[in-house]
């Protein structure tokens, strides 16, 4: 597990939810849906309400009443304490600050908000100089998705460490020099090609935060929507650390 991990920077792990859990997870976010107090991210959520398909994504910060259900699943299925086996033990990851949800609806022929393989930003926190990174990313399936081409998140395995080297010969604040970069931003290095993540209802997926990825075309027009929660996780000290950890990718991380 901690191998492909650390060679790949992503990992799926099944069966981590059970049928109940996925079922009331559901429920949850079709309230937060209903009740639309979720924050738009981006997305044609227009295209989404006329029945047009689409895709769309928005934030939920747990700080907000509402989306305590979003942190009561993080916290009932264990995705922490499976985070945790892939992190250093002396630097286990802390609570997450915002969840984001993606829905994909079919059809959906075009690609997410974002046409080329990105990482999430930097997102420099106005006033500051300290990039908004985190060490990696826990994304539950709520959704059966097994087969690719169906608005599958695509990856690139290996980025985070060919991103990792760009970095370490840069420095870590160029991190925020997006203008030498592609548009994703994602930098212009090797990619190789792109996996979709397929995989089943239930189970969690874990990504390193310097991994390439989109979101890929979903074509059938028959196909079910996709439900996604991702969780943004730390390791203890990422913002003090997060200089050292985009420049040696792996230094987070537990050994093989
Ligand atoms: O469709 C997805 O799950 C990917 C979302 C994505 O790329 C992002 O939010 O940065």
């Amino acid at each position: 597990m901690r191998t492909s991990f650390r060679q790949d920077g992503y990992l799926v792990v099944p069966n981590v939810l059970s049928t109940a859990q996925i079922a009331k997870a559901r429920r949850a976010l079709a309230e937060m849906e209903r009740s639309e107090t979720h924050t738009l991210q981006k997305g044609d959520v227009e295209a989404l309400r006329e029945g047009r398909g689409g895709y769309y994504i928005w934030h939920q910060s747990f700080i907000r009443q509402e989306s305590r259900s979003l942190l009561d699943l993080y916290t009932e299925t264990g995705i922490g304490k499976l985070a945790d086996q892939l992190l250093r033990s002396d630097i286990p990851s802390t609570q997450p600050r915002v969840a984001q949800v993606v829905v994909t609806v079919p059809p959906w022929p075009g690609h997410g908000p974002q046409r080329v393989p990105h990482f999430d930003g930097p997102m420099l926190i106005p006033g500051t100089w300290e990039p908004t990174s985190f060490s990696l990313l826990a994304g539950v399936w709520l959704t059966q998705h097994e087969l690719s081409s169906s608005g599958n998140l695509l990856v690139w395995p290996g980025t985070h460490l060919r991103f990792g080297e760009y970095l370490a010969e840069r420095g870590a604040d160029s991190i925020a020099d997006t203008d030498a970069m592609h548009e994703g931003p994602y930098p212009k290095i090797e990619l190789g090609d792109p996996v979709p993540v397929t995989v089943a209802a239930g189970s969690v997926y874990f990504a390193h935060y310097l991994l390439a990825h989109e979101a890929g075309k979903f074509i059938d027009p028959t196909g079910d929507r996709r439900e996604t929660v991702y969780y943004r996780l730390n390791a203890e000290r990422h913002e003090s650390n997060w200089r050292q950890a985009v420049t040696e990718p792996l230094s987070e991380f537990a050994s093989a």
